[in-house]
């Protein structure tokens, strides 16, 4: 059988049995969904969501699937960080083409014209000052109009009555296929693809391939078997057969741009109104029981889903212009899109900073990167910025790189004359890495290794305080 979301979910269900919980009680749309993740989150806990009952649609809404980097690692087979980082390249070095079917669970309910009203889907709103119901959890399909190539990347859509809007950060392929279609003035069509195994979603989600496309191809790799395609109803596209729902649409002049936001984005910050093409929709085809999957925005889902695929992909990028890289690192402190730390292993005097250039050039999101020794762990904070306090000085460790183009989502970001918000970031290399001339290594403080392996569970009770009193009296 084919894998999808549902496969997924009964792997989280043996893996992770505590993880999947139903709201039974009935919910609004409008920020219901997001008290629930919430109530959660304070606690620091990441349950799978699943809400049965939601106001105003027949579609259940599953939410929060990819919020604990335990369930990204499951759905490649995988336990730790560092595992899932470099299984996760692995597997995208080994990239399997999709086949086309002819048709799939997604064409159980094939609605067109009239009937493919958006309205029958759940009109989520997720945080208080968005503009309206959003969808932020579809892989979006596109076609290069030169090339005809399929590219995929989850892009929000501002739900208005039966028009979606498209917003696309200006460094993404989508963007770049955009202006194309600007320039010859042609319309676009688009597939918003709701619902599928996480192989799709980390795909589409954030993985850094080179060109345009290779999305379907990856999904294949990380599935380890081809992802099946079916043909659309009403555009010329190819898109997941075992889908819950897509939604199908053509943005008739992409350079007609109307107001969308605001909008909770994963600086966990607003990222303020904007304008963008709206698009026009032409079908909508799903599963005859449907499950609407979310993604809390602006949450831990929005930010832990894009580390997986970034940190493996990052790392292959890096590797390419600095062998002696180890690995990489996006804490969820900076959203895991701002800050990167990357291991290497040094030999030479420069590598540090040659490592540092590698990594601000994977990603114009990427603002900051620290580089460390190789005996440094870069998913434990507290040693990467041990590392920045007691190997490395400013004057030679630290580079700034001003005016690069960055994150437009990054409320810091500003325009060209500084004057107000815009694409621009100001970027910096620590390399905290010790220099291998003219400084001599000073030696870490530990204890005794021998003695230290000699320790054994055995030596000690636990908790034996009566025992110790009485013994203090007995002394006295
Ligand atoms: C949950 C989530 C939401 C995202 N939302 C957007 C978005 O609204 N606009 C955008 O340009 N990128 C967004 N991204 C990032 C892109 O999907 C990602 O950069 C992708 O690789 C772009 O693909 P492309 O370069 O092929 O266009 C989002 C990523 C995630 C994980
Ligand atoms: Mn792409």
């Amino acid at each position: 059988m084919a894998q999808d979301l549902r496969t997924f979910l009964s792997e989280i269900i043996n893996a992770y049995p505590s993880d999947v919980i139903s709201v039974e009680k009935e919910v609004d749309p409008r920020l219901g969904i997001t008290a629930y993740v919430e109530k959660f989150e304070n606690q620091k806990l990441n349950p799978v969501l699943f809400f049965p009952k939601v106001k105003n649609t027949k579609i259940p809404v599953l939410t929060n699937v990819h919020s604990s980097f335990d369930r990204l690692a499951l759905s490649i087979q995988t336990k730790t960080k560092p595992e899932a980082v470099l299984e996760f390249g692995n597997r995208a070095d080994q990239p399997i083409a999709p086949t086309i079917v002819k048709t799939g669970k997604v064409k159980e309910v094939v609605l067109t014209g009239d009937k493919a009203q958006v309205s029958l889907l759940p009109q989520i709103v997720h945080n208080e000052m968005d503009g309206g119901p959003y969808i932020c959890s579809a892989g979006t399909i596109l076609r290069d109009p030169e090339t005809g190539v399929h590219n995929v990347g989850i892009y929000r859509n501002q739900i208005k009555g039966n028009r979606i809007g498209l917003m696309m950060n200006p460094t993404a392929h989508g963007s770049h296929m955009m202006g194309l279609y600007k320039d010859m003035k042609k319309p676009m069509e688009v597939a918003i693809v709701v619902g599928h195994h996480p192989a799709f979603l980390l795909s589409a989600g954030g993985a850094r391939l080179p060109g345009i496309g290779g999305e379907f191809e990856l999904t294949g790799g990380l599935l380890k078997e081809p992802l099946e395609l079916v043909k659309a109803e009403t555009i010329d596209m190819l898109y997941p057969a075992n889908a819950e729902i897509v939604i199908e649409g053509v943005i008739d002049d992409v350079s007609i741009l109307e107001q969308e936001g605001n909008f909770g984005e994963y600086p966990r910050y607003y990222s303020g109104e904007k304008t963008v093409p709206y698009i026009r929709v032409t079908g909508i085809c799903m599963r005859h029981d449907a499950i609407f999957e979310d993604v809390m925005a602006a949450h831990d889902e929005h930010i832990v889903m894009g580390s997986l695929p970034r940190m493996a992909t990052y790392l292959q990028r890096v590797k390419a212009n600095a062998a002696y890289v180890n690995m990489v690192s996006l804490p969820k402190s900076a959203s895991s899109r701002a800050a990167m730390y990357i291991n290497i292993k040094k030999r030479n005097d420069g590598e540090g900073k040659q490592a540092g250039i590698a990594g601000l050039a994977a990603d114009p999101n990427v603002k900051m990167v620290v580089v460390v020794d190789e005996d440094i762990d870069v998913f434990d904070e507290e040693q990467v910025w041990w590392a920045v306090a007691f190997r490395c000085e400013m004057d030679r460790s630290l580079v700034l790189i001003p005016n690069t183009i960055g994150a437009h989502l990054n409320p810091s970001s500003y325009a060209v004359d500084r004057s107000k918000h815009g694409v621009m970031n100001t970027r910096v290399i620590i390399d905290a890495t010790w220099p291998i001339r003219s400084f001599e290594k000073v030696p870490k403080a530990n204890g005794s290794k021998e003695l230290l392996a000699q320790v054994s569970q055995n030596d000690w009770k636990k908790g034996a305080v009566n025992e110790l009193l009485s013994r203090l009296q007995g002394s006295m």
